[in-house]
């Protein structure tokens, strides 16, 4: 119990001994069972059920059954995040009002709407391990998400005479997750799955680690809410409203984690032991898993190319199934202008940055119900393109038969590599001989380059913006002496690149660890007639970090050689984007991203989340721009318009 919650049980228990009034009653969090009515709307019925999984435990079921269902398909959700609360959007007797915005579609199309409680959450029995691993070497019990998947939709279709005996499984980024894992041993009656966002790969690009930097804030808030109590009774506390402050005056991760008590919780000792991509997360890449899994039920994976959350799992899982499967009509990939939430509530904006029309309501109703109704309801609507892409700048979107590497209209991309050059130039020409080497800046732990302007307020704080943070104006960044920034010239031709974007840089540090931070960017004209807070704004499109230790091995960290330039290559987020004439291609290179990534101590320790005081030191890094040793951003650019 935090100091907080324990002043509170103070209060309470000084109340009722105050209490001379009324004869003290005994309150419990559980409702007793007489009084759970059920309830009877104008429009449909809402059920609660605990279902029974084969191991014995039950896990809370919510069930919306509208009035009119005669043999109607089931939408599924399996949530770690409150079955109840996700379907009492709105106090109405209307279905369409208390379903998340997610279940728009579903419900104008009749569906039966089914959200559950995994195990170990809110209502459901039985414990939670956070992200539960498929049974095997990292489960050894007989039960996962796929076996109480399967167990769930074989008491639904038996229990529920409205409907068809179809289910569709759903829900965003865990319960992305948690509707993958359905997928696995399918039971006959799932008739197909939409993972949004789904949480593929904690190590390399998801919640947890970025090429093994810690992303602090935001996973041992996370870690502490959804795993010291089963209702997420306990709340992280900070004191701060500005989180750079919180993490730099606390110090390591571990400090932090320590601070909150985080060392009872299974999840956090997990990570602290699993700071390298070892057997831990290799066992559980959801991408590396579904790779060896056939392929029967028909997937739409839906990721948003702004996701601040989980934005390599949707591409890299759509990667790994296709690979497994390349001539499957039954996956499709849908990548829209969205940050983590987007594609399951509404697109038309992501901060500054505006995109034509409601994108995720015109999804949800031309592209993800037809494909639902296609496989549940044997309605006749087409089969949904391979990859339908959202290009950003040009904000259209696009159709494509393989993602990335071509599309339906004959176009192909082509790998160009533009440099970074002396002088803070960018082009597509090598650098030149006998112009400076290299640029360099001191990186200094004691003082990180937030990840963007601060205060920067922890995620679920009042007026958070951090959903928005992956489309942020750079220039809060560019202005500092620790940040290298590149640029193009003015752009007289459109720039569309479609695809895997790489930054190739060659770089030295001083010390003997470093993070590497690369940032492509659009840069609007100087002035935007109409908008004028557009003009000269600093578009972050792609964007990541790699932790330096990681260079030659992601399975063990190695130091580095202090002073000598060595080549990393760093994968960014995938994009699809018309640089458009006027605009500027620009680059940022820098060593940190704080508070959410951790502070690399750029000297090296056996483990980063542990690092001492005396360790964090400041390092000269040099980024190379010779003939012979030239940093550049491979870009998949369309060679020919379609
Ligand atoms: N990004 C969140 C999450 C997914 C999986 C594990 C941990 C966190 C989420 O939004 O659910």
């Amino acid at each position: 119990m935090n100091p907080f919650a324990l002043r509170l049980a103070g209060v309470l228990i000084l109340a009722l001994t105050n209490a001379q009034a009324q004869p003290a009653v005994t309150l419990s969090s559980e409702t007793p069972a007489e009084f759970k009515p059920v309830i009877s709307s104008f429009d449909f019925d809402r059920r609660e059920v605990m279902v029974p999984m084969r191991d014995g435990v039950k896990l809370k079921t919510i069930i919306l059954v509208p009035k009119a269902a005669r043999g109607a398909p089931i939408f599924l959700n399996r949530t770690p995040y409150n079955a109840s609360k996700k379907l009492s959007r709105l106090d109405s007797p209307h279905l369409a009002s208390v379903v998340p915005q997610m279940n728009d579609t579903t419900v104008a199309a009749g569906y039966i709407i089914v959200s559950q409680d995994v195990r170990g959450k809110y209502g459901s029995e039985g414990d939670y391990v956070m992200n539960r691993p498929l049974v095997g070497p990292l489960n050894p019990t007989a039960v996962d998400h796929a076996t109480d998947c399967f167990d769930t939709i074989d008491w639904l279709v038996k229990h529920l005479p409205e409907s068809n005996g179809r289910v569709a499984v759903g829900g965003g980024s865990y319960e992305g997750f948690t509707t993958v894992m359905c997928t696995v041993h399918p039971h006959p009656a799932l008739k197909a799955a939409v993972p949004f966002a789904p949480m593929v790969d904690g190590w390399i690009g998801d919640d947890w680690f970025h090429n093994g930097a810690f992303r602090q804030d935001g996973s041992l808030d996370y870690t502490y809410d959804q795993e010291a109590t089963r209702k997420n009774d306990e709340k992280w506390w900070s004191g701060y409203t500005d989180t750079y402050e919180q993490y730099l005056r606390t110090g390591s991760a571990g400090d932090v984690a320590a601070s909150r008590g985080l060392e009872q919780l299974g999840f956090w000792r997990a990570i602290a032991s699993h700071t390298a991509y070892d057997r831990y997360w290799q066992l559980q890449a959801v991408d590396k898993l579904m790779a060896k899994e056939p392929l029967t039920v028909p997937t739409m994976i839906v990721s948003g190319l702004f996701d601040q959350e989980d934005i390599y799992g949707g591409p890299a899982l759509y990667a790994a199934m296709a690979q497994a499967h390349p001539n499957s009509d039954k996956l499709h990939l849908v990548l829209g202008p969205w940050n983590h939430g987007g594609s399951r509530n509404t697109g038309r904006a992501i901060g500054s940055i505006l995109f034509e029309g409601d994108t995720a309501a015109w999804f949800r109703a031309k592209v993800m119900q037809p494909f639902l109704d296609r496989y549940l309801k044997d309605a006749p609507t087409p089969l949904p393109p391979r990859a339908l892409v959202y290009e950003t700048g040009a904000n259209e979107w696009q159709r494509y038969d393989a993602w990335p590497r071509a599309c339906a209209q004959g176009c192909a991309t082509v790998s160009r590599k533009l440099y970074l050059q002396a002088g803070g130039k960018l082009g597509f020409e090598p650098p030149a001989p006998g112009a400076a080497a290299f640029d360099e800046y001191i990186a200094d732990p004691a003082k990180p380059v937030p990840y963007r302007a601060r205060p920067t307020l922890a995620i679920g704080a009042e007026g958070s913006t951090w959903g928005e943070w992956l489309v942020d104006d750079q220039r809060h960044a560019a202005s500092r002496t620790d940040v290298l920034v590149y640029e193009t010239e003015p752009l007289k031709a459109p720039l569309r690149i479609a695809g895997q974007p790489w930054a190739d840089l060659i770089a030295s540090t001083s010390g003997t660890d470093a993070d590497w931070v690369v940032k492509l960017i659009d840069v609007w004209p100087a002035e935007v007639p109409g908008n004028a807070r557009m003009g000269g704004y600093q578009q972050m499109l792609s964007a990541d970090i790699f932790r330096g230790r990681f260079r030659a091995d992601i399975t063990s960290a190695q130091p580095l050689k202090a002073g000598e330039p060595l080549a990393y290559r760093i994968r960014l987020p995938q994009a699809n984007h018309t640089f458009l004439p006027g605009h500027r291609v620009m680059v940022q290179v820098q060593s940190s991203w704080f508070p959410l990534y951790d502070r690399n101590p750029q000297t090296f320790v056996p483990n980063i989340l542990f690092a001492k005081p005396a360790d964090y030191q400041k390092a000269t890094q040099r980024l190379w721009h010779t003939p012979a040793q030239a940093s550049a951003i491979e870009l998949p650019v369309i060679a020919a318009a379609p």
